[in-house]
């Protein structure tokens, strides 16, 4: 079985890869609480830090000007998937911070990649393919032609997937291996997309009648045992907003205890923490997402 063992973990610092203001400040915040000398500390770990380019919020929406940032999101996102695949390819633990779930699309094909790589032409097959667990109010699989916003971070799947064309196929997730937990708010396109593909989904819905151990129970075995997972966790799955019984800012609803205890656990990304949309609850989204390292991590 391939046991995650934390010698050394990596934080891929991200500022906001789209056009939209707030979220770049989200990886500061977590960063000045001291969460990661705690985690130092207490797990003996030594972790490094790596900070990614960002494409700077505009309030210019011009088409000439989307069209732009959409190449400039393009790059960085293939920027994030390699500085992920690099660090995730020595075997080490990648936490992204982010930023918007656009990195998404960069992060899971990061860790996807690096892992056929590492097991190539070994017999356990399970561990060359990447699970991937998507915890998220929306689906993110819109594809460029569906989509409705034409907003990037709400597509990382479609493209982290081969659903939109970008990656080579050796990065690709796949969707077999994939499962969200905590749905709340679901495009008509997107639930074709997901039937269509036969994706496991477990809503907020699931979790508020069955509770989060049992939901996870089921996803990891849906994934299968020895499958490393990579979890691309957006925290607006915690706003009361579309989340209203898990008790916000304790994150008892969507908690990862059950994941880390699996041992399965490979990445994790902490998404969409943008003081700018609701100030006066920063530092609730804050510490929820403090708490939510400190679990994935085992450190109490
Ligand atoms: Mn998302």
């Amino acid at each position: 079985m391939l046991t995650p063992v934390l010698h050394s973990g990596v934080i891929c610092r991200i500022a906001d890869v789209s056009p939209r203001a707030g979220a770049e400040k989200g990886p500061e915040a977590i960063m000045q609480t001291g969460v990661f000398q705690e985690i130092a500390t207490k797990a003996n770990l030594a972790i490094d830090f790596d900070v990614l380019a960002a494409v700077p919020a505009t309030a210019d929406h011009t088409e000439a000007k989307e069209k732009e940032e959409g190449g400039l999101v393009s790059a960085a996102v293939q920027r994030v998937s390699s500085a992920v695949y690099q660090h995730a390819r020595r075997g080490r633990f990648v936490l992204t911070v982010g930023g918007d779930h656009s990195i998404g699309a960069g992060t899971v094909t990061g860790t996807a990649k690096a892992l056929r790589d590492q097991f190539a032409g070994q017999q356990q097959q399970r561990q060359q393919e990447l699970g991937v667990l998507w915890i998220d109010a929306h689906a993110d699989i819109n594809t460029p032609e569906t989509s409705r916003s034409g907003r990037l971070h709400g597509m990382p799947v479609a493209f982290a997937s081969g659903l939109a064309p970008w990656p080579q196929s050796g990065h690709r997730i796949n969707l077999r291996r994939f499962v969200y937990i905590g749905l709340r708010d679901v495009d008509e396109a997107e639930k074709e997309l997901i039937a269509r593909h036969q994706v496991k989904a477990f809503t907020m819905e699931d979790v508020n009648r069955l509770g989060i151990d049992k939901i996870m129970d089921a996803a990891l075995d849906h994934l299968g045992p020895d499958t490393p997972i990579h979890a691309s966790y957006d925290i607006d799955s915690l706003d009361p907003e579309w989340a209203p019984s898990t008790g916000f800012p304790v994150p008892a609803g969507l908690s990862l205890e059950r994941l880390q205890e699996s041992g399965n656990l490979i990445a994790l990304d902490l998404v969409e923490i943008n003081p700018d949309i609701v100030p006066s609850r920063l530092d609730l989204t804050v510490n929820a997402g403090c708490r939510l390292i400190k679990t994935a991590l085992g450190v109490e």
